[in-house]
């Protein structure tokens, strides 16, 4: 089901064209709000702690240790870089690189794969369908992984020529990875290891993936690559630029700069593993940033509940001190959200809360609504 109008409301600019095109000032559909501008310096690369989300090394020899760690940064950051998680590094600096190509070709070819609202598959560059909104300074590819029955490879690129056989074996490889964190998460909640995956539909999940492409912005404090969001689905297994940092994520009201680890996944809670875990994991609002002299590719792949099931809060993990706190609602129509009205924040997430029968924006229990950083 898709529920969203056929065409985009405005003719699409591609952010590549404007910036190969030599402008020296960006236009203004591309310009934010002072307030929502990335501030010079904020949390860029600062040094300490609680500046850099947690390193978790997948392949500790005691597993209780990876439970431990897993759980304390899915609590805490709702973000962690993993490594050693069993994804070949080769496999991962190919993935970049046919991206990358992809995105050198020229404009005619890549516009054979230009996409539209009804389902976002192909050559895109935004997100939302509201006429006149502020653009993200980004074009991207997305495309369906899982289930098997809407993946469909024409909708993939054919070129570079490696192109689908290098995402079909990258995603079979990040689909293992992520079937492992689940069994982690589930554990880490004192359930049954194959509780979340149940609760995604078993065999039946969904994954697809965005591959994100920033280029270079002849006036980066003005603009961002991503506006703030927090990710609709149930995790992410982002693949960030290997030279070029920009993914900030938002940490008691500061934006913290996240610095990659060589061969590292970062990974993040989103919106439906808040739910399903009734808040014990956050979904962490983050935004890309972007600068004036290197694009940035990022592959960012979302693992995701079967579409047509309704997401509510695990009932084991609702007691009468910890109720339920969202509204059940299934994924189709949760990320028509996002699908409409572009990135916003957390206020999807939070507005499940005002749903409950309490109206009051949490369970009525007292407990405060879930903030968007921890
Ligand atoms: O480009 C990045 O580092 C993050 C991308 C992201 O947040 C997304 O695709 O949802």
């Amino acid at each position: 089901m898709s529920g969203l109008q056929q065409d985009w409301p405005e003719p699409v600019v591609r952010v590549q064209s404007l910036s190969d095109s030599g402008i020296t000032a960006i236009p203004d559909r591309y310009i934010r709000p002072v307030s929502d501008r990335p501030s010079a310096g904020d949390g860029f690369f600062a040094e300490g702690p609680d500046n850099n989300i947690p390193i978790v090394d997948l392949g500790m020899e005691d597993p209780a240790d990876v439970l431990d760690q897993v759980s304390r940064a899915c609590r805490d950051w709702g973000f962690f870089q993993a490594v050693n998680h069993g994804v070949n590094p080769e496999l991962m600096d190919r993935a970049r690189d046919v991206w990358r190509q992809f995105f050198h070709l020229p404009m005619e070819l890549k516009q054979t794969y230009s996409n539209s609202p009804t389902t976002y598959e192909g050559y895109g560059s935004r997100l939302g369908i509201e006429k006149g909104a502020i653009l993200d300074w980004g074009d991207y590819y997305f495309l369906h992984y899982l289930p098997t029955c809407i993946k469909d490879y024409n909708k993939w690129p054919a070129l570079p020529s490696s192109c689908r056989e290098v995402i079909e074996e990258y995603g079979k490889q990040v689909v293992a990875l992520a079937e492992g964190l689940m069994k982690i998460l589930s554990v880490n909640l004192g359930l049954e290891e194959d509780f979340l995956q149940r609760q995604f539909g078993g065999d039946d999940v969904g994954a697809c993936l965005r591959v994100n492409f920033y280029p270079r912005c002849p006036q980066c404090d003005l603009t961002l690559g991503l506006s703030p969001h927090s990710d609709p689905g149930g995790m992410t297994l982002l693949l960030p630029d290997d030279h070029v940092p920009g993914l900030q994520i938002r940490r008691h009201d500061k934006w913290i700069t996240v610095k990659p680890a060589r061969h590292a996944f970062v990974i993040n809670i989103g919106d439906q593993i808040q739910v399903l875990s009734n808040a014990i994991y956050k979904s962490v609002e983050h935004r890309v940033i972007v600068n004036s002299t290197d694009e940035r590719v990022s592959l960012a792949f979302f693992y995701n509940p079967k579409s047509d099931i309704p997401i509510g809060p695990a009932e084991e993990l609702v007691t009468p001190e910890s109720p339920a706190l969202y509204s059940p609602m299934t994924f189709d129509q949760y990320r028509l959200f996002i699908r409409m009205r572009g990135p916003r924040g957390k206020s999807q997430v939070d507005s499940l809360m005002s749903q409950r029968p309490s109206g009051e924006g949490c369970d009525g229990s007292g407990r405060p609504p879930v903030e968007h950083s921890d």
